[in-house]
């Protein structure tokens, strides 16, 4: 029998690599290993959400300078469909700090340091569906 097991996720391209026009050179990279991109959108967000949408980060002591920085500039927010997107957006991605990304992942080839890592993804399927949401509820 055949399992499929496709998902969705939410991935951003942070300010960083939007800036730096990188965003088609990541949209690709996501096309060729397979994930579709059903919806998308460039826009800029206030501070207060992504004060919001970062919450689950409120104690660490980089939570104001990560709210700060997502907020400072324009993003692209996709959902991305594919099987186990979720898990395979996390490999696609690599390593939070792109010194320690494995070749091959967008942050071991766009990204600048820890902060600016170029792309969010979502980390669960439950927090998957509540990122889309935030974005794409309407
Ligand atoms: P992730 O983006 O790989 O899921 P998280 O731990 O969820 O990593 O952290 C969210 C974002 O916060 C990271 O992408 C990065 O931009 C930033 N961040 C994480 N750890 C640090 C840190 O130690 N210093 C500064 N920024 C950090
Ligand atoms: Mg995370």
């Amino acid at each position: 029998m055949i399992m499929s097991n496709t998902e969705q996720t939410l991935s951003i391209i942070k300010p960083d690599a939007v800036e730096r026009s990188l965003d088609n050179e990541i949209k690709e990279m996501f096309k060729n290993k397979g994930f579709l991109i059903v919806k998308e959108k460039k826009i800029q967000i206030e501070k207060s959400e992504a004060e919001k949408f970062y919450k689950v980060h409120e104690t660490k002591p980089f939570y104001n300078d990560l709210c700060a920085y997502l907020s400072s500039g324009p993003i692209v927010v996709m959902i991305l469909e594919r099987e186990n997107a979720v898990s395979g957006n996390r490999d696609l991605m690599g390593a939070t700090n792109p010194n320690d990304a494995e070749e091959g992942t967008i942050r071991k080839k766009y990204g600048i340091s820890i902060d600016k890592n170029s792309v969010h993804g979502s980390d669960s399927v439950e927090n998957a569906k509540i990122e889309i949401d935030f974005f794409f509820k309407d």
